[in-house]
């Protein structure tokens, strides 16, 4: 019966831990990465539940109480062996997953970003670190970040700017392109320099499965490579004022030949004289109510009734005048 159950438990477990369809789409290297070490504790996490589950519906069926019986309940003394399996099998558990998750943290390139030099000219660094006005461009915090995967440190990049500002995220390419959203090639290492303009931002693609700060006065990178084409969404994750929720754009992932065509017709346009940032979303102040709460109601699926609308906008007209009579 116990193997029996431990088949049945495995096996459930190594199901469930692909099948659990809580992740977006993986669309860059390091998104498999992150995936395994996900799946892997959805698997052991899944059997514990099975388990643990699975022993209190069976005692509270086997043991109950039954009719008539006023007596007491066994007396228990405790257990060793029992207490030194369920101290021994988490911690065996906790180990494995932290020196796994360490292990995807290097792949990742977590680490080659903590290659600094203690000399004391960096260690001056670390000082100045917390007083923006003497922040030096290369300081050592400056360096924060996900670095370039290991291996891949010798391959052409894309190096891109990307800096956040209430509400928007301005790309700058290396030929000068200037852009609202990012466009990248499948299959190439891109490091992202991030910066702020006014207050701090997040980077986030959940389908890459990365996000880093965006700092003013401090450069933060993120190095990915994405591995499937498409459109993503990017997202700020951190709340930065009241049109935060309206701070996304999108990442576009091409083909080689279709990057190299966008980056041409972006030329082109630029040498006819359009020097207009292409693809920003229209400031707040600019935008209708409609336009703006568009931003929540298209990702989340949601109906808003436009009579909803227009009473949430008299209920704010109203709120003014209760401050501001006359
Ligand atoms: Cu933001």
């Amino acid at each position: 019966m116990t193997l029996l159950v431990g088949i049945f438990v495995t096996l459930a477990s190594l199901w469930y831990g692909q099948n659990h369809g809580l992740m977006p789409v993986a669309a860059s290297s390091e998104a498999e990465l992150v995936d395994g070490l996900f799946n892997t504790m959805m698997t052991i996490g899944f059997g514990l539940f099975l388990l643990v589950e699975g022993a209190l519906v069976v005692a509270a069926v086997r043991f109950r109480r039954r009719e008539g019986d006023m007596g007491d309940g066994e007396h228990l003394e405790g257990n060793i062996p029992l207490e030194i399996l369920w101290t021994a099998i988490p911690a065996v558990v906790v180990l494995g997953i932290s020196i796994y998750s360490f292990d995807i943290y290097s792949r990742m390139g977590g680490l080659e970003l903590m290659n600094h030099d203690m000399s004391p000219a960096s260690a001056k660094a670390v000082q100045v670190a917390y007083a923006p006005d003497s922040l030096s461009g290369d300081s050592l915090l400056s360096k924060a970040g996900m670095g370039v995967m290991p291996g891949m440190a010798s391959e052409p990049t894309l190096a891109v700017d990307v800096k956040g500002l209430q509400y928007a995220f301005i790309f700058t390419y290396p030929n000068g392109i200037v852009d609202g959203e990012l466009h990248v090639p499948s299959h190439m290492p891109v490091t992202l320099n991030l910066n702020a303009e006014d207050v701090l931002h997040a980077f986030w693609l959940p389908e890459f499965r990365i996000k880093q700060d965006m700092i003013p006065g401090q450069e933060t990178k993120l190095a990915f490579n994405a591995i499937r084409e498409g459109s993503y969404p990017v997202v700020c994750a951190e709340l930065c004022g009241p049109y935060h929720g309206g701070m996304r754009t999108q990442i576009i992932v091409h083909s080689a030949d279709d990057y190299a065509a966008w980056v041409d017709s972006r030329l082109t346009a630029m040498v006819g004289g359009d020097t207009a940032i292409a693809n920003l979303p229209a400031p707040p102040a600019e935008r209708t109510d409609a336009e703006y709460l568009g931003n929540f109601v298209a990702p989340m699926q949601l109906a808003v009734a436009p009579e909803s609308l227009a009473s949430l906008h008299s209920v704010a007209t109203h709120g003014q005048h209760l401050h501001h009579p006359g």
